[in-house]
């Protein structure tokens, strides 16, 4: 990592306020990867409130023409936003989020989580209390008797990449240039939070001329060490079934054509997590899709057999590894390449600590086609998936259409250059097995699965086309995501952001009713239905009445056009009908609720009661023993 300012700094200064220094640095940041430049931070979301209307709300209108300000409608939704951008443009742009003190930046928490979870630059900036401390408790300020020193953006610590607490203004400027530095690492990346307390926001100070000049980061490609290189390929050459697990960090680093280049080379299968999905597309024989608790079937047998697994860019989450389920030889051994020591050293694997395409490219160099029925065996399994998810997103006759065919319809909407965009419930697991991935640069399929956050799609998805507006950005949301944060879409229209929003209607968290049905609570409190007087609510398969709620005409509402569907071809036309719209679309359609996407020996690990009185516990804390016998170490 170096910075550099593009002119020779000036040795004179200027009398600024801090937020306006800090809105005229943020505004001159610039990235830069293999010779390419850009500006680092788009724009700025923001909240006004007392905390910080006055400092940073008065430097963004003083300075509009250098930082664009976007007024959001929740905090959270904002950093979503921010962090659906820095996904899209790999990493290498995002914006900045302000807010208010107390409960405006503490809304900001949950998406900071997100950020660092999924490694997203977003930088925060929530109002902290007076530094000076007169006139305080300020309003919204949670006092703590016993540590003066704390407040409730101290919250931020423990989710954020960098947090640093700007109690003097000359401490702006290491605490801009340590932001800077953890956002443009791609190691380091994650949420970046600097709490500013509202009087320093107001307060002058003299700033030297050098820290406003515009600064590029350079964002070097770290190669891999020789050494690495070579054990590696050792390894990956006396391997009889080797298997290669495609993460985020193959499509974050531009590294698509190296991998493709690297399995025409030798005849390595591979499979992806949800953030790596479409890291080689779906067309190509050896791309055998998901792999782990939501895998395919092509994907899942084979890496049950393979020997050696190389994880490029992934950090191994369970529904990966199927909770450690997946790889099943005895003696498999895991390469990992990863910009991350972190996730390099995870499963025992020979760390490869380098930038993706580099090692990719190394790699290449060094090893030799693997054994043909291997790679036979793949072609093969492929070739049988490719029926099997035929036979599964193809329309039923039902009352209702289910989800596959919901997705198959979307998939054909988004060609080539759409992008999916999705984040919890029943769909991402399902997308993830069925998507077909076209993009070659892996940009078409944007599943938030590291968090895994209800709420992310439709602000997510927004950022998704603030960043590439010449794409489609089709957003599947369910009714539970929707209901916890549909109110980005009034940004959505009065930024006249075009995305399309489908919001897939089963009246209640499907996904999370069939878990429950599985460790045998019968669906406990996931339907959307009236509750009975002090009576449990236990779900029965049938007979459940549903809420008068209405969330297509909710959707009016919030000034989006809406097209309501009840089949899968009038959602194919309205998938037409909305392209090319000037705002947000919403294409409502309600699916059965209860014709799910098999799944391919994807087991996960979620714990079932040890003693109950109900059979249907029992019996599920039955099977989760003997499944859990799969589980494995992978100590060597
Ligand atoms: C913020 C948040 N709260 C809770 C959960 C746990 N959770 C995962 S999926 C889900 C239900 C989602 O419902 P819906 O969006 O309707 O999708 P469906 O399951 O019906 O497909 C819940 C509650 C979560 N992922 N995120
Ligand atoms: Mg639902």
């Amino acid at each position: 990592m170096t910075s550099r300012p593009l002119r020779g700094a000036v040795g004179q200064t200027l009398r600024l306020t801090v937020a306006q220094a800090l809105i005229r640095f943020l505004a001159v940041q610039e990235v830069e990867r293999d010779g390419r430049r850009e500006r680092f931070f788009a724009g700025c979301f923001g909240i006004f409130g007392h905390g910080n209307v006055a400092g940073i709300g008065q430097a963004l209108q003083q300075y509009g023409d250098l930082l664009p300000y976007h007024q959001g409608r929740n905090e959270q939704a904002m950093v979503h936003i921010a962090a659906g951008f820095a996904r899209q443009r790999n990493r290498l742009g995002t914006y900045v989020c302000t807010t208010s003190v107390g409960p405006g930046a503490t809304n900001m928490v949950t998406g900071a989580a997100l950020a660092t979870v999924n490694r997203l630059p977003v930088l925060l900036l929530p109002s902290d209390t007076f530094a000076g401390r007169g006139p305080h408790p300020v309003l919204q300020q949670l006092e703590v008797p016993h540590d003066g020193t704390v407040s409730v953006n101290d919250c931020f610590r423990p989710v954020s990449r960098y947090f640093d607490r700007v109690e003097r203004p000359e401490q702006l400027i290491s605490a801009a240039l340590e932001a800077m530095r953890v956002l443009t690492d791609p190691a380091e990346t994650g949420a970046v939070t600097l709490a500013l307390p509202e009087d320093v926001q107001a307060e002058a100070f003299e700033v030297p001329e050098g820290f406003l000049e515009p600064r590029v980061w350079t964002v070097w490609r770290q190669p891999p060490v020789a050494e690495a290189i070579a054990r590696a390929a050792e390894l990956v050459r006396a391997a009889k079934r080797p298997l290669i697990v495609a993460g985020g960090g193959v499509i974050y680093s531009e590294a698509t054509a190296a991998l493709r280049e690297l399995v025409d080379a030798t005849g390595i299968p591979v499979c992806e997590t949800q953030a790596g999905r479409g890291a080689l597309p779906s067309e190509h024989p050896l791309s055998l899709g998901a792999v782990g608790s939501t895998g395919t079937a092509a994907a899942n047998r084979m890496a049950r057999e393979a020997d050696v697994v190389i994880g490029v860019g992934t950090r191994w989450s369970d529904f990966t590894t199927a909770s450690k389920s997946a790889f099943q030889d005895p003696d498999v051994r895991f390469v990992n390449v990863n910009v991350a020591a972190f996730d390099a050293a995870k499963h025992s694997g020979l760390a490869v600590v380098a930038d993706a395409r580099e090692a990719l490219e190394a790699l290449r160099g060094a090893l030799a086609p693997v054994p043909a029925d291997w790679t036979t065996l793949a072609r093969e399994q492929k070739a049988a998936w490719e029926s099997e998810l035929d036979r599964v997103i193809a329309p039923r006759g039902g009352e209702l259409p289910h989800q596959a065919a919901v997705i198959g319809a979307v998939n054909d909407a988004a060609g080539e250059t759409g992008v999916v965009v999705c984040a919890a419930g029943s769909m991402p697991g399902d997308l993830h097995k069925l998507w077909r991935a076209r993009d070659p640069l892996g940009k078409g399929y944007h599943v938030e699965y590291g968090y895994s956050c209800m709420g992310y799609e439709i602000p997510g998805g927004m950022g998704v086309k603030l960043a590439a507006p010449d794409r489609e950005v089709y957003v599947m949301v369910g009714d539970g995501s929707y209901l916890m944060l549909p109110g980005e879409l009034a940004t959505a229209v009065a930024e006249r952001i075009p995305i399309v929003i489908v919001l897939v209607d089963n009246h209640g968290y499907a996904s999370i009713g069939a878990l429950s049905r599985s460790v045998g609570s019968a669906g406990f409190g996931t339907h959307y239905r009236p509750a009975p007087n002090g009576r449990p609510l236990l779900d029965p398969l049938e007979g459940v009445e549903t809420l008068p709620v209405d969330l297509a005409a909710n959707a009016e509402s919030l000034g989006a056009r809406v097209i309501r569907t009840k089949t899968v071809d009038e959602l194919r036309a309205a998938l037409d009908e909305a392209r090319g719209a000037d705002g947000p679309v919403v294409v409502h359609i309600e699916t059965d609720r209860y014709e799910g996407v098999p799944s391919y020996d994807g087991w996960w690990e979620v714990p079932v009661a040890e003693v109950s009185d109900d059979p249907a516990v029992r019996a599920a804390r039955e099977a989760f023993e003997r499944d859990r016998k799969a589980q494995r170490q992978y100590l060597r």
